[in-house]
């Protein structure tokens, strides 16, 4: 039992208790609980073998220890099962519509019997949904609208997501003595934002014992097909993964082949088939002589070698210009974590951060970061306490102190996330922003506006002289929120005309820019910085993915600005 599927289960108990009316202070605390132990570093069920009273953890009460137990000691929760006998599981997948809580969802099933997605389409289109007490009309076409959201929530997973799921299932896999190597391909190793499903390659000369192990991964609620080298399996969260068993020589043809992209593979089979070569799953043949021959396939890079090609990284192959760019050998050298020097947006306890200036500063030290830069929210986020002229003037002197009794090189630079605000212009005065060292707009109010609209505001950002970058730039939120409609080549002419930077942010939920507008954003010369966005310590971490997503838009270390010390940085910015 982890820690991650017991926290699931209590965040799944929670919403599930929300569709029978219970008592929201015990919603409260499964779900409190389900947060804490999803960020729980030791391991909930060895906390409780070793005979730790959990309640001594903060934000744990009687109730969840209680749950944590019966997980750890009997596998599942007997109140769990008693709800889903009234409640079918599929109704949680109406609370993933945006602005659907789960008051309205639970109307949605006690009136209309509504259980899943497709029912309540059929509901919406037959103009039944309006009719209820607290809905509109306006309420119905929403809902409408955010169903195609929630499906495709329910088909791919946030990278970040799968990438723990591949940790886990790389240590299950790696108790079983027959696995010689063990790989993970597909739009995961290509590092893509979300995922469809997982592809497991493993090196054995016993598949079946493979097979049989794999079967036993705890997470597993049903095999899809067996067959003699191929499995597919369902897990809990209804994702698939699917294992192939290879023999050794053709490890490196098979990695490749389902790495992918289709695109670039099929790129890669055309240059073959000029050579007279030919490329599938099992290796490389030499095709021009009397009978085909196998050459390659013991490698990825013996793949590419046999038709003189150089090693492509997974996160370009996307038959976007990589094939253009191995041919007059200049493939990017692509960007790394260690190339980054500093993080220039996070959050402190000022506004909605977890964690005070010192504290981030440190944890980025630990992180051997150069320099980091504190970014508390403007006035007009009221809901974050979001700081005014005074507070945040103030903020700046308490950095101005920390830096001066500060023992090393490490820099706290002194920033803001200034709101652009509905009808344009920055939520800060001029003549404050003019004494921070790097200022941020951004977008938070207002994002459903009209194309031109939206794109003027920021615009207007970018022609401020005091503005350094525009950060999330196009809002969307993966699974959550559709990107606002702004016209981003304009908005990357405006950067570049006015020595602006634009942000990749490394929320693994944001990940904007995305892959798309990174490389148009390089072609164009707008410097790139990463930044995590940190609201807490932990959010430090986050930078991984960005650099991850800069991977995909072929961003080297030169084309992300952050990679610089804050000497060379300020002068990119004209300070
Ligand atoms: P996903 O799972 O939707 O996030 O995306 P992928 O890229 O992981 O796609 P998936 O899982 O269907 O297949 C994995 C890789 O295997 C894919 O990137 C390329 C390769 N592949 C699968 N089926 C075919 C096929 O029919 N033709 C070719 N050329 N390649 C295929
Ligand atoms: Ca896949
Ligand atoms: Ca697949
Ligand atoms: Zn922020």
């Amino acid at each position: 039992m982890n820690n991650e599927k017991i926290a699931n289960t209590l965040l799944q108990l929670a919403d599930l208790l929300e569709f029978t009316g219970a008592n929201p202070f015990r919603l409260r605390a499964y779900r409190n609980g389900g947060r804490i132990i999803k960020d729980q570093p030791e391991s909930i069920a060895s906390l409780i073998e070793s005979g730790q009273d959990l309640t001594e953890l903060d934000g744990i009460g009687k109730s969840v220890s209680e749950k944590c137990h019966e997980l750890c000691e009997t596998g599942s929760l007997k109140q769990m099962e008693d709800l889903l006998q009234k409640v079918p599981k599929s109704v949680l997948d109406l609370l993933k519509i945006p602005k659907l809580g789960p008051k309205k969802a639970a109307v949605l099933f006690n009136e209309l019997g509504i259980e899943n997605l497709d029912q309540l389409k059929k509901a919406c289109e037959a103009g039944k949904v309006r009719e209820l007490s607290g809905f509109a009309e306006k309420t119905e076409a929403q809902i409408l609208a955010g169903i195609s959201i929630a499906a495709a929530a329910n088909e791919r997973i946030l990278w970040a997501v799968a990438d723990k799921l591949a940790l886990r299932l790389q240590r299950h896999m790696g108790q079983c003595k027959k696995v010689k190597q063990l790989e993970f391909a597909g739009s995961y190793r290509r590092g893509k934002e979300t995922v469809g499903d997982l592809d497991m390659l493993v090196d054995s000369e016993d598949s079946s014992a493979v097979m049989d192990h794999f079967a036993t991964f705890e997470e597993i609620t049903s095999v899809i097909v067996r067959g003699d080298t191929k499995m597919s399996v369902r897990l809990e969260n209804e994702f698939q993964v699917d294992l192939r068993v290879v023999p050794k020589d053709s490890f490196g043809a098979a990695l490749q082949y389902f790495t992918g992209s289709k695109e670039h593979n099929v790129a890669v089979r055309g240059r073959a088939k000029q050579m007279g070569m030919r490329v599938n799953e099992w290796g490389v043949y030499d095709t021009s002589g009397h009978e085909e021959k196998w050459i390659a396939g013991k490698t990825e890079s013996d793949v590419y070698k046999a038709l003189k090609l150089p090693y492509f990284e997974p996160e370009i192959r996307e038959a976007r210009r990589e094939l253009e760019w191995a041919e007059k050998d200049e493939l990017p050298q692509l960007i790394e974590v260690v190339d980054i020097a500093g993080d220039l947006h996070m959050h402190t306890t000022a506004t909605d951060g977890k964690n005070s200036i010192e504290e981030m500063a440190d944890a980025a030290r630990e992180r051997r970061l150069k320099y980091i830069c504190i970014t508390d929210h403007s006035k007009r986020v009221a809901m974050a306490n979001g700081l005014d002229e005074e507070r945040l003037l103030a903020q700046w002197k308490t950095i101005d102190k920390i830096n001066k009794a500060s023992e090393d090189d490490f820099v706290i630079l002194k920033g803001v996330e200034c709101d652009i605000l509905e009808a344009g212009g920055m939520d800060i005065e001029d003549k404050v922003l003019a004494k921070a060292d790097f200022v941020i707009a951004s977008v938070h109010y207002g994002q459903n506006q009209p194309r031109q609209q939206i794109t003027d505001r920021i615009i207007g950002a970018l022609e401020n002289p005091h503005v350094s970058m525009v950060a999330h730039p196009t809002g969307r939120l993966l699974n959550k929120r559709e990107p606002y409609d702004v016209d981003m080549e304009a908005v990357f002419q405006a950067a570049k005309a006015n020595k602006k930077l634009m942000e990749l942010n490394a929320n693994p939920i944001r990940l904007d820019l995305n892959d798309v507008y990174l490389l148009m954003a390089k072609t164009m010369g707008i410097p790139i910085v990463i930044n995590t966005d940190a609201h807490r310590i932990a959010g430090l971490n986050n930078m991984q993915y960005g650099v991850k997503q800069a991977r995909r838009g072929c961003l080297t270390a030169f084309d992300v600005a952050n990679t610089r010390d804050w000497k060379k940085m300020k002068k990119m910015i004209g300070k």
